[in-house]
């Protein structure tokens, strides 16, 4: 669908709706948040109030999205997955960003009181794709907010350079600065940002990194094993426990290595959960190998969680998906 025949519907929907509600991904990341902080700029147009449902625990955010969260506040309503019952109308509307699966909402329990649903998101539906007739999903754009960007702009939203910033950085975030999957698109929309007044310089205050939290990244990126000649693999077998972020700061970091078409970081989100982050350059899918693991993606991004099997036994599994798929020689130079 044409984004300008989607937004044509969008506006009908919120126009005739009592409130809206936008649901970012739980455990939201940069392209979460200014996705649905913008998606509240587009709403708010049309004098209805509009709410982003957040139920992380934002103490827990990195850093920059503490920042944006704190700075957001003064623009974009957030409430938690409990209020949002009491707030319920005949007719709201829920809007989900950045993702398309019911398990990923923080409102996944009670969905179907929402009168309409609509889904905007980059990440290929599945089985578990929340199921409405308004749905936008575009997995060849690079993420949610250079949807948004469009929206913004196709609805006359003035875009400020503070949140010009926000979705720079969630663009940033999901090409993985810009070396993987941003087409010519994809940089005509940083171009439009960088227009309204969105500065990278600024945006690279948000990824700063923490000195701990790099020395953690890079220990377990000392363990990566080469399962093929482009195939990575890091994977801790010892007890540590690592957040989502960190594990997909080592996926991407393993995508800077001139032979690497796939990488997997591989280890516990908590003490009985195994985590996998999975990247591409884009010649393997890896959200096929993260969608039977379980989980899913995109192409370019996926991941899944895993209970009830070791590391070891989760490191074998992925390496027997990757040798068929995975497998090529190294090219002669
Ligand atoms: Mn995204």
């Amino acid at each position: 669908m044409d984004i300008k025949e989607f937004k044509i519907k969008l506006d009908e929907l919120i126009s005739n709706s009592d409130n809206v509600f936008i649901s970012p991904h739980i455990r939201a990341d940069y392209d979460a948040l200014a996705a649905s902080i913008a998606m509240s700029l587009i709403v708010k147009k049309f004098d209805k109030e509009a709410f982003v449902v957040m139920s992380d625990d934002i103490e827990k955010l990195e850093q920059g999205m503490q920042t944006i969260f704190k700075e957001a506040k003064g623009i974009t309503s957030f409430v938690s997955k409990e209020k949002v019952e009491q707030m319920l109308k005949d007719n709201s509307l829920l809007i989900t960003v950045d993702m398309n699966k019911t398990y990923l909402s923080a409102c996944s329990s009670y969905l179907d009181k929402f009168k309409n649903i609509v889904v905007i998101d980059h990440h290929n539906p599945d089985k578990d794709t929340i199921v409405t007739d308004y749905q936008y999903i575009m997995p060849k754009l690079s993420s949610a907010s250079e949807i948004l960007t469009e929206l913004l702009i196709c609805s006359n939203v003035k875009i400020s350079s503070r949140v010009a910033d926000y979705l720079l950085a969630g663009i940033f975030l999901d090409t993985a600065k810009f070396t993987k999957n941003a087409s010519s698109k994809t940089m005509e929309t940083v171009y439009k940002l960088t227009k309204k007044g969105g500065e990278l310089a600024r945006v690279m205050e948000f990824f700063a990194e923490d000195y701990l939290v790099d020395r953690k990244v890079q220990n377990l990126v000392s363990k990566t094993r080469f399962i093929t000649y482009t195939a990575a693999i890091a994977m801790d077998d010892t007890q540590t426990i690592y957040t989502r972020e960190e594990l997909a700061k080592v996926a991407d970091y393993l995508l800077k290595y001139r032979n690497i078409d796939a990488s997997f970081a591989v280890g516990l989100t908590t003490e009985d959960i195994i985590s996998i982050s999975a990247r591409s350059r884009g010649s393997v899918d890896v959200s096929s190998i993260m969608h039977e693991m379980g989980g899913g993606g995109n192409e370019f991004s996926a991941a899944s969680q895993i209970k009830d099997s070791s590391l070891e036994e989760t490191g074998e599994k992925l390496t027997r998906k990757l040798v068929p798929s995975c497998y090529k020689f190294p090219k002669a130079n």
